[in-house]
């Protein structure tokens, strides 16, 4: 059997775009990157992104100390709480609890999501990045909230990112997986089409976001693309 193929029991699963938490995780889903967001502050790009109308922001900062790391999530938590956004914070659980974050993101790397659940409760969102259909349903066992899929496409934005998983792995999920998911990895305004089609409801971007020219007008295209009211 392919790896890829669906089992009997995995079909007509109802995929959910709701968290156990209530939150919805879908339409636009955004990180932040300094590194690549032309000589703007996070806070000030969290400020435009929050403005655009994107209802989910992930803090993701790999080189950063974790006193400045903390500060920026505490000004992050009180601009994304009175917009009514939901805030992920990437890796870092202890970070993640301080600043009440609504969620935590977690690598295959770090944690095991059932011991950070012990850490964190049922009312923290817990997402998990998966790259194959295993990791997917381990994922699922685990207990994770929702799961990021991908590098859909080629992405030189994280260091440590292996070959794109592409459409294929998208599609089995879509298929036969039923929690929320966020589709990632080199996915832009030009190419989102594609993988919305497919049946992703949550789009995950990084630098096409950050690094866009006026990042507003960019967010306002993207949520029309996705059919919402703009
Ligand atoms: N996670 P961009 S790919 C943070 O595949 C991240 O799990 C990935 O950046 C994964 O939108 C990725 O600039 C980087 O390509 C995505």
């Amino acid at each position: 059997m392919d790896r890829f193929d669906i089992l009997p029991s995995d079909l007509n699963k109802r995929q959910s775009d709701f968290s156990r938490s209530g939150k919805p995780i879908r339409g636009l889903y955004c990180l932040t990157s300094e590194e690549h967001s032309r000589g703007r502050s996070n806070i000030e790009v969290v400020k435009a992104i929050i403005n655009a109308g994107v209802k989910i922001i992930q803090y993701r900062e790999k080189e950063k100390k974790m006193l400045e790391k903390y500060n920026e999530c505490v000004q992050i938590r009180e601009l994304t709480k009175r917009a009514g956004v939901t805030f992920i914070v990437d890796d870092d659980v202890d970070l993640a609890m301080l600043v009440k974050a609504d969620g935590i993101h977690l690598g295959q790397d770090d944690l095991p999501v059932e011991k950070v659940r012990e850490l964190v409760g049922s009312e923290m969102i817990i997402g998990l990045s998966t790259h194959s259909p295993e990791q997917a349903q381990d994922a699922v066992r685990r207990g994770a909230d929702y799961i990021g899929v991908g590098p859909i496409y080629r992405t030189y934005t994280k260091k440590d990112v292996c070959e794109p998983v592409g459409l294929e792995y998208l599609d089995y999920v879509v298929k036969s997986i039923n929690i929320p998911f966020v589709a990632i990895g080199g996915i832009k305004e030009s190419n989102m089409d594609e993988v919305i089609s497919r049946g992703a409801k949550c789009v995950a971007m990084v630098t096409e976001i950050v690094g866009a020219e006026n990042i507003e007008q960019k967010i306002l295209n993207i949520r029309h693309k996705l059919g919402e009211s703009v």
